[in-house]
């Protein structure tokens, strides 16, 4: 039987070829206008080589809720350019302070800290304005717009993404518990990887009860996802992740692996990454793409 890793290959690298065609025509307009510095660095972000993992969710959650329109990939892309600027400010000295991301330069160390800072939230209003060229090619009615932008924009705020890095910055160097790591993983990582999983269903018209079982995969497989970071940045090497290795001891960060250390934490891991799985089948939903990437969240290797 293929492991999770060689089957999810072709599911990745599918939603690389959509989405960097996508990544690739907004970094040419950002090149030309605004241009100069600022847009060769917002291209430098756009065109960073990521594994795609948010797209290949947004596109296999719209086929298994019965999408199989192309317009799919401008949702995907969108997504991924609120993942990717979220990187670029992660990276920051006031934040993580990393300088290697995506197997190059951090954006700061290849331009410089104003300059990513601006890139970082010029990209906000891109990614919106690749959400709105998607769901008007999907030809959506405006009752499935408003909540599809709705999701992406709450978990990307104050409720998801922004809250989740106060959070894991306010933790450095103190005990957390595990409600706590939960609750910070969840915003930080896993509200984008659920809206991803949502956006995928409602933009196939999916039902309420579709929609709730694809959320809940998502939820699932978003915690899976940041505790396979942790293991991963305790575990692997820099030049296998693409990013400084061992990051998390070095800023004493709360991660699962700090709580719970490597074995147990790997368990969690599979423990979500199954439960993602039974989800999916309790809730009628036959998806092979789903079931691998649930398995290849837990296991990967960068
Ligand atoms: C700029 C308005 C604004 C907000 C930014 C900095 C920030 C708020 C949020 C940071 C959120 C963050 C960095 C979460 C970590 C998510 C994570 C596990 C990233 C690694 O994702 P991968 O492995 O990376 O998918 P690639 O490079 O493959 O895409």
């Amino acid at each position: 039987m293929p492991s999770p890793l060689d089957s999810a290959e072709s599911i990745l690298s599918e939603a690389r070829s959509v989405t960097d065609a996508r990544l690739a025509q907004r970094a040419a307009k950002l090149r030309e206008d605004p241009g100069g510095r600022d847009g060769e660095a917002l291209a430098y972000a756009l065109e960073a080589p990521g594994k795609r993992v948010r797209p290949a969710l947004v596109l296999a959650s719209y086929r298994a809720a019965g999408g199989h329109h192309p317009g799919i990939a401008g949702v995907a892309a969108a997504v991924e350019i609120v993942h990717t600027y979220s990187l670029v400010h992660d990276d920051l000295p006031c934040m993580d302070d990393d300088a290697q991301r995506r197997g190059r330069p951090t954006l700061h160390v290849r331009f410089d800290v104003a300059t990513a800072t601006r890139a970082g939230y010029l990209l906000v209003p891109v990614a919106v304005q690749e959400l709105v060229r998607g769901l008007g090619e999907l030809g959506l009615s405006p009752e499935q717009v408003g909540p599809m932008a709705d999701r992406m924009l709450e978990a990307s705020g104050l409720r998801g993404m922004v809250a989740g890095q106060w959070l894991d910055l306010m933790a450095e160097g103190t005990p957390v518990s595990r409600d706590g790591l939960v609750d910070m993983h969840r915003r930080k990582t896993g509200a984008l990887i659920e809206a991803a999983c949502l956006m995928g269903a409602m933009a196939a018209g999916a039902t309420e009860r579709v929609i709730d079982t694809l959320g809940e995969y998502g939820r699932e497989v978003g915690i899976a996802f940041q505790i396979a970071d942790d293991l991963l940045d305790a575990t692997a090497t820099t030049e296998e992740l693409g990013k400084t290795a061992g990051r998390d001891v070095t800023l004493a960060k709360a991660t699962y692996v700090s709580l719970l250390g490597i074995d147990a934490a790997r368990d969690a891991a599979h423990q979500h990454g199954a439960a993602a799985r039974r989800i999916l089948q309790e809730g009628g939903i036959g998806s092979p793409a789903l079931e691998t990437l649930a398995g290849y969240i837990v296991e990967r290797r960068s």
